[in-house]
């Protein structure tokens, strides 16, 4: 391990101390250790109380949990009745209408729009009427392929208003991922824009539905967002504009009351082979989830202004955009751009602009911010901030080092967050006011989950600390996904028969001498060289401590004499050089020899999905020559990238 993932840093003492901000939810880690224990123990009176004070209920619920892991028959606040959208809107609206729901941020800069709660009311209405007068009722299913506009979010909490069940495609697929991800969820209805624009660049978003469509026979009508104004192809009967339609209606549409575990949305996400899930989510435990996450992990308080990077077609966009923030009556900036557009000051301008306290990103915008360097950084007021976020996949320690220290400036609490598009909403995480915090770590579990080390081979719990295996979590909890679509068999299979009894992730994991986990990546992702157990995110960590190397990939490569053997992948800052037998010696030095890699590549990109997860699969079906097996490559953020990468490892 590195040197700064050694370095414990305490609560900042601004956060407890300062009198300009909040006194934290959970002010020291005796506190927090005291909740947790509660929520543990009795975890129905925990989920029960907490069910009743972050959320509102048009009928009280009966029973709190039902069924379990073992028989996959999960069930929460049974038989109690409520509306996600009249949680998220109408509440708000009526207590307060003339406060800022969403603060949007367009690609261009200087351009901002604020709405408030009443009007997002109005807008909410107005659409789910035009739903209504298409036909559409509680249980059918919408897709939404729309940039991220305010209106995207309109579109998720008019659905949820009429029970409609959305299933968001993120607006970079292509359209052959949206007709398959249309097809499985025979969804209705597509709501999308005539263009998105992002980091300058403009999508043809409408295209893409039309070319989807050709083989969608489900979809009836497609609902057109005019954002750009440009020309595009538009073919009546069938197309819709959105303000055509949403001016005929009234901007009042009565909420439909739905039960505790009727579906909320479907969100498909690929698994490590084969065609993507689509993970269905229930409208009282996916929404408590993001709402207690949301106040607790962030230290969330009521005049805060909450910035979340993601992309709404994600997970993290769902749960930290739209949900978690508009449910606890709170302020949500939607980011259309980049961290880059027009300069690498982009996210400062936008945090110092809008004085956001809570600011939410992934490490690969912050390795890339901060191959960057400083400068860019330096200059913006960020005064405004408490609480900064990751998200995604491990943080290097020393990646965590320049958030903390460069952005928030020592004076702010860093939360890795770990959790998955299936968990619904957080389940590792420091807490703001009450967390020592350990670069790369995800420390703790949150409130009411009890996580535990297995022994991959065996299944057993590992007790005690300073141990290594996979990561599962024993008890259910609310906003865990119910099933996947369509095939609950699959979700039985995937997540709960690999080891009885519990949820599996899927992730590797190590609690340390002091109880804090340590996500080690994807199963597959962890090596066995010559016996020892090796994490790709260790010595990527490695890599990255090199003062060149900017972003570092590692596989694991079958070998005869060893198991398998560390092949690296390293892209170098700006300007920077750094030779191959530097960087092994690099890797000798900070983890042993035993880590070095057998080969390194210095290449120029690296390949990423859309959300910039590193596609280590597509290295490894290169480095084993089996190029022509790369399998679905529809994630892909950059596919031009790839016979560069071939011609590199053959030349090599
Ligand atoms: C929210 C989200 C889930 C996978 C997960 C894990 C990785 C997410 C992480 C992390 C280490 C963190 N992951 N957060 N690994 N530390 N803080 O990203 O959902 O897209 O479904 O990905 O991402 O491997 O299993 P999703």
């Amino acid at each position: 391990m590195t040197d700064a993932a050694h370095q414990v840093h305490p609560v900042p003492s601004r956060l407890l101390n300062d009198p300009k901000f909040p006194k934290p939810h959970v002010n020291s880690f005796e506190n927090y250790e005291k909740i947790y224990e509660e929520s543990i123990k009795d975890p129905e009176t925990f989920w029960g109380k907490k069910a009743n004070e972050l959320l509102h209920w048009h009928k009280p619920f009966e029973a709190v949990l039902s069924g379990g892991f073992e028989h996959g028959d999960v069930a929460w606040f049974r038989e109690g009745e409520l509306n996600a959208s009249y949680n998220c809107v109408d509440r708000h609206a009526y207590a307060n209408p003339d406060k800022v729901a969403m603060i949007y941020e367009a690609d261009e800069p200087g351009n901002s729009r604020h709405i408030t709660y009443g009007e997002l009311l109005h807008q909410v209405c107005r659409l789910a009427n035009a739903l209504k007068a298409l036909g559409l009722k509680k249980g059918d299913t919408v897709a939404i392929y729309m940039p991220m506009v305010p209106e995207a979010a309109i579109a998720f909490l008019a659905c949820a208003r009429l029970g409609i069940i959305h299933s968001v495609v993120f607006a970079g697929f292509s359209s052959g991922a949206l007709r398959d991800r249309i097809n499985d969820a025979s969804s209705k209805i597509v709501i999308t824009s005539d263009e998105g624009r992002r980091g300058g660049k403009t999508i043809h978003i409408k295209k893409i539905v039309d070319e989807a469509l050709k083989e969608c026979p489900t979809i009836e009508h497609v609902l057109v967002f005019r954002r750009t104004g440009s020309d595009v192809p538009f073919s009546a009967p069938r197309d819709l504009w959105w303000h055509e339609e949403l001016e005929k209606y009234r901007p009042y549409c009565p909420p439909e009351i739905v039960d505790a575990e009727d579906p909320l949305f479907l969100l498909y996400t690929s698994g490590s082979t084969g065609k993507p899930k689509g993970v269905l989510h229930t409208t009282a435990g996916y929404l408590l989830g993001a709402a207690i996450t949301l106040k607790y992990v962030f230290d969330y308080h009521e005049n805060d202004i909450y910035g979340c990077m993601a992309d709404i077609g994600w997970i993290t966009g769902h749960t930290y955009i739209i949900y978690g923030p508009l449910v606890n009556g709170g302020t949500t900036v939607l980011f259309e751009s980049t961290p880059m557009y027009p300069t690498p000051s982009r996210y400062w301008e936008v945090v110092a602009k809008h004085k956001i306290t809570q600011f939410y990103t992934a490490p690969t915008a912050i390795r890339l911010l901060r191959r960057h360097g400083n400068d860019y950084v330096k200059g913006h007021d960020l005064s405004s901030l408490r609480v900064i976020g990751s998200v995604g996949e491990p943080i290097n320690p020393e990646a965590w080092e320049w958030y903390y220290e460069v952005v928030g400036r020592k004076e702010c609490a860093v939360v890795d967050t770990y959790w998955q598009t299936e968990t619904g909403s957080i389940i590792l995480t420091p807490l703001p006011g009450a967390t020592p915090m350990k670069p790369g770590s995800a420390t703790f579990p949150f409130f009411g989950i009890q996580p535990v080390v297995l022994d991959p081979v065996s299944g057993k719990e590992l007790e005690g600390n300073d141990v290594e295996g996979v990561l599962a979590i024993k008890k259910p909890w609310p906003s865990l996904a119910r099933t996947v679509y369509n095939d609950h068999n699959r979700y039985l299979k995937t997540y709960l028969n690999p080891y009885k009894g519990y949820y599996f992730t899927g992730d590797g994991v190590g609690r340390d001498k002091d109880g804090y986990y340590w996500i080690r990546g994807r199963v597959d992702d962890v090596m066995n060289v010559a016996g020892h157990r090796l994490s790709t995110a260790e010595i990527e960590s490695a890599l990255i401590c090199h003062q060149s190397v900017a972003e570092a990939a590692v596989i694991g490569i079958d070998d005869e004499l060893t198991g398998q053997c560390v092949h690296a992948f390293t892209t170098l800052k700006d300007d920077q050089i750094a030779d191959v037998k530097e960087l092994t010696l690099q890797v000798r030095n900070v983890i042993g020899p035993f880590a070095a890699p057998k080969k390194i590549y210095i290449v120029n990109d690296l390949p990423k999905t859309r959300s910039g997860k590193i596609m280590r699969r597509i290295l490894r079906k290169i480095v084993s020559g089996e190029s022509d097996q790369l399998g679905d490559l529809s994630t892909l953020a950059d596919p031009s990238i790839i016979p560069v990468l071939i011609e590199k490892v053959k030349s090599s």
